[in-house]
């Protein structure tokens, strides 16, 4: 160093008085807050992880008791503020994709499906069975959307098909409306959906058969499967064989595996 530079170094104002009691003081806050708040993580973590998962006595299982406590309060909040007004936002079909992304295949590996027919289980001692052609007599609705996978993707794609409560209109179901829950499974029964009846009359619900203006190809659900844009993939059952009305909500394939009933967006 220069002689010159060593005055200079010496003009700079000095640093405010050190205060060594009142760092140790400040250090040794901050560590046992750290500390505090790690063992409150940790406890909290450990309080999960040890709860009983929930029982199996209704609809879903598979989560940890406070978890599925969270989850229902989310879900009786979404119940409370969907109306048949709160439509999921639509695009022109423009905007959809050529060829939706196909996910997710229970209950519909078996590619025949020549002899479907729908099943609709009016009361244990009444039911009807409807064909596709019949559906494709009533009034096609048909929009673009945004569908949502829980996994993580979204897709605009472009559905048609008969709105589920022209449906149940048409074919004299409205005391089954009256119900809480429909419940609907694949042929084989191995997929199956439980959805809240306000939200199986939400205008924007379908039974569908036409993905991008073509017929559903088996993967997608032929011939009918359902749309619903209010809520995740998951309840968009493929391949609809059995509809049913309950006041207890109907089995859900993924409830069971620890998911939301609800399941809305
Ligand atoms: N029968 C049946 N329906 C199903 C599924 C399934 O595995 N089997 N997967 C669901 C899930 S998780 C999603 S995201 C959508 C995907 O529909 P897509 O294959 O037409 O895109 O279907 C839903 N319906
Ligand atoms: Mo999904």
């Amino acid at each position: 160093m220069s002689k010159q530079q060593k005055s200079k170094a010496k003009l700079l104002p000095l640093t405010e008085p050190y205060d060594k009691k009142k760092v140790t003081r400040r250090t040794f806050i901050s560590t046992l807050t750290f500390g505090a708040g790690g063992v409150l993580a940790y406890l909290g973590w450990n309080k999960i992880y040890l709860a009983p998962k929930e029982t199996t006595a209704d609809a879903t299982a598979g989560a940890r008791a406070p978890l599925r406590k969270g989850l229902d309060a989310n879900g009786e909040l979404f119940e409370s503020t969907i109306g048949p007004n709160d439509f999921s936002r639509t695009y022109p079909k423009s905007a959809a994709v050529k060829k939706p992304r196909i996910n997710g295949d229970v209950g519909i590996t078996d590619k025949s499906v020549d002899d479907w027919q729908l099943h609709i289980i009016k009361s244990p001692s009444e039911s009807l069975t409807i064909s596709i052609n019949d559906l494709k007599k009533l009034p096609k609705t048909e929009f673009a959307f945004e569908f949502k996978c829980v996994e993580g993707w979204s897709q605009i794609s472009h559905w048609g098909g008969v709105k589920f409560s022209d449906f149940m209109k048409h074919y004299g179901l409205a005391e089954q409306a009256k119900l809480a829950y429909v419940g609907m499974h694949t042929p084989d029964k191995k997929y199956y959906v439980g959805i809240d009846m306000p939200s199986a009359l939400h205008p924007q619900t379908i039974l569908c058969y036409e993905v991008s203006g073509q017929p559903l190809s088996p993967e997608h659900g032929a011939p009918l499967r359902l749309i619903i844009p209010t809520k995740y993939g998951i309840k968009n059952l493929k391949r609809i064989g059995t509809l049913f009305f309950s006041d207890e909500r109907p089995p859900d394939y993924w409830a069971e595996r620890g998911y939301d009933y609800f399941s809305g967006l």
